[in-house]
């Protein structure tokens, strides 16, 4: 705090925790180093701990497709996008890292339940056209929440949102792409690509979270600035955004009372089932327990890398490649 007042960066009062408040105020980032609270600092840890197990797990749904993408070119396409995910995981990962947790800590978390994915990843990929539908509406709905992260207070955390927020904008093309050539291939494609968006359309609205007056952390989270936005702001967002794009591929989404609504501006949606959400969370959504193992089992055959990752340190130091001392 003094270091950034000799820097001349901003008028900070010294007792920390006005500090604190007169960095939010003035829109400034906080930083690893500065003083926060320790709520501040869980919060933290908690988003951007189950935002990381969410790119990480995120990767089986559509990996799944890896070996039987119909072209060479939606082979190459799948590969990248799949590889981004996992590199988003680790710059995540590596940010959480920041707020004084382990790695080893945030995977122990996620393999035995008590940190949390997002509930998009327990559902299946049942055909070709999922991959697509997961593109167009998760990454586009994941887009729409992430974009006003990237001025979220935490500086590394909305640093890693930037860079995450445009290949994720690639990925939603890339899915929007593949279901417009479904869509308009032959009567078969279509029915796939339809019914792939009429399965995930539900769910990936329930990826904003609970309704605002049910959701226990946004109050705070507004607050500290971590959160810009309400969840159901940000849902209808993603609605307004997407129903016009779902005229231009052709396909319909699956509510009847989806209306224009002239006086407010928005999309009128029908009732979403909180019910589903809930149970997702509770672990009883169609692939939960099936992520979890395949994600455990990963972690156990990967024990050989760490293991000789750790002996090469042990044996050559502290030294960096080119054989010199790292401080
Ligand atoms: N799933 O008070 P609330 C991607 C929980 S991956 C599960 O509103 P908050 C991609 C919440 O944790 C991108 N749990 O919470 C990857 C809380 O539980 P606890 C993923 C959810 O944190 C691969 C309780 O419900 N994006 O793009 O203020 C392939 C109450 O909620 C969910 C992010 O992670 C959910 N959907 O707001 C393709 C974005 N929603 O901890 C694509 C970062 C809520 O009290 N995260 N819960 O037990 C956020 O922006 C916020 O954490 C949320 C929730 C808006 C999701």
């Amino acid at each position: 705090m003094q270091e950034r007042v000799a820097q001349g960066r901003t008028d900070v009062p010294l007792d920390l925790e006005a500090g604190f408040e007169a960095l939010l105020a003035a829109d400034e980032r906080i930083e690893p180093r500065d003083w926060m609270p320790e709520a501040y600092r869980a919060t933290l840890i908690r988003q951007i701990a189950q935002h990381a197990h969410s790119e990480i797990i995120g990767m089986q749904p559509e990996g799944n497709w890896l070996t039987r993408a119909p072209s060479l070119r939606r082979k190459a396409i799948l590969l990248a996008k799949v590889q981004d995910e996992a590199g988003h995981g680790l710059y995540l990962y590596s940010a959480a890292e920041t707020l004084g947790v382990t790695r080893e800590e945030l995977l122990d978390a996620l393999h035995n339940g008590r940190q949390r994915y997002s509930s998009i990843f327990n559902y299946p990929t049942l055909t070709w056209a999922d991959v697509g539908a997961i593109g167009w509406l998760v990454d586009g709905a994941a887009i729409v929440n992430q974009i006003p992260l990237t001025r979220c207070s935490y500086g590394p955390y909305a640093r890693a949102m930037v860079r995450i927020c445009k290949e994720e904008s690639f990925h939603q093309r890339q899915g929007y792409e593949s279901l417009y050539t479904l869509a308009h291939g032959t009567p078969e494609q279509h029915a796939m690509a339809q019914d792939a968006v009429d399965r995930w359309w539900w769910p990936s609205l329930m990826m904003f979270g609970p309704p605002d007056s049910a959701s226990a952390h946004t109050a705070r989270s507004t607050h500290w600035k971590i959160k810009r936005h309400g969840n159901d702001e940000l849902r209808q967002r993603f609605v307004d955004l997407t129903v016009p794009q779902a005229e231009v591929l052709g396909l319909t989404l699956p509510d009847p009372r989806l209306a224009w609504n002239a006086e407010t501006g928005h999309y009128d949606c029908g009732p979403i089932d909180w019910s589903e959400f809930e149970a997702v969370l509770a672990g009883n959504g169609p692939c939960n327990r099936q992520r979890i193992a395949r994600r455990v089992s990963a972690h156990e055959d990967g024990a050989w890398v760490r293991a000789a990752a750790a002996a090469y340190a042990e044996k050559h130091g502290h030294r960096g490649e080119d054989g010199r001392e790292i401080e």
